[in-house]
């Protein structure tokens, strides 16, 4: 028996969870829900309701995407993404944290709109950040790309999508390590637009 994943194909979270089974060549059966209409299995599994959500066939379930990775990773590392783990960590977790509630409030600004913050410079103080680590190495903490990249950059796309241009303009380096990242082979392969888990006339 494999191991069951619920995913959305665009969440951030289900994107690094993905890409860290995919390297370590772990098959799965992937399921590909709506967050608008979840699925009762998966939310039995796991009644936070967030993807990603991984079933293993003993049945117990990892619900957070960094744990998804772990699992993954301490099974099988070729690209020795674990290296030197504790500073991709600690990024990771200012990514999840500050930085992503940042993100949301600029991706949505009209529902933000009695806000007196500009959320574009908020998100953007980690930005900055990873655009010095970028120009200090290829990727954020050596030549190769380690867990920390896996991790942020599908959110780093989503920071992109507001205004292009002032991504590219103000963050050159971070904005080569995005392209990079979103070209890798194990990228390509975790995103495709699958049927919709229950929805047999539906893809997303
Ligand atoms: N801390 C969780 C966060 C996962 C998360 O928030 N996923 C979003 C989608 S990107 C979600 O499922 N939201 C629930 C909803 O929109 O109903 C993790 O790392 O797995």
């Amino acid at each position: 028996m494999l191991p069951i994943l619920y995913s959305f194909r665009r969440c951030p979270y289900a994107i690094r969870a993905r890409m860290a089974l995919k390297i370590a060549g772990i098959d799965y059966g992937l399921r590909n829900i709506l967050l608008r209409d979840k699925p009762a299995e998966m939310l039995q599994a796991s009644a936070k309701g967030t993807v990603p959500v991984l079933v293993l066939p003993n049945n117990s379930v990892i619900d957070e995407s960094l744990d998804v990775m772990l699992w993954a990773l301490k099974q099988h590392d070729p690209l020795s993404l674990l290296e030197d783990m504790d500073k991709s960590l600690e990024l990771i977790k200012e990514n999840d944290t500050g930085f992503k509630q940042a993100l949301d409030k600029y991706k949505y600004p009209n529902r933000y709109a009695e806000d007196e913050i500009d959320w574009q410079m908020e998100a953007s103080k980690f930005v900055y950040k990873l655009e010095k680590l970028l120009s200090e190495d290829t990727y954020l903490f050596a030549s190769e790309p380690k867990l920390a990249d896996f991790a942020i950059f599908p959110f780093i796309r989503q920071f992109k999508m507001p205004d292009e241009q002032y991504f590219i303009d103000n963050f050159p380096k971070t904005s080569n390590w995005l392209d990079k990242m979103t070209q890798t082979d194990i990228f390509k392969q975790v995103m495709p637009k699958t049927q919709v888990y229950n929805h047999s006339d539906l893809k997303a």
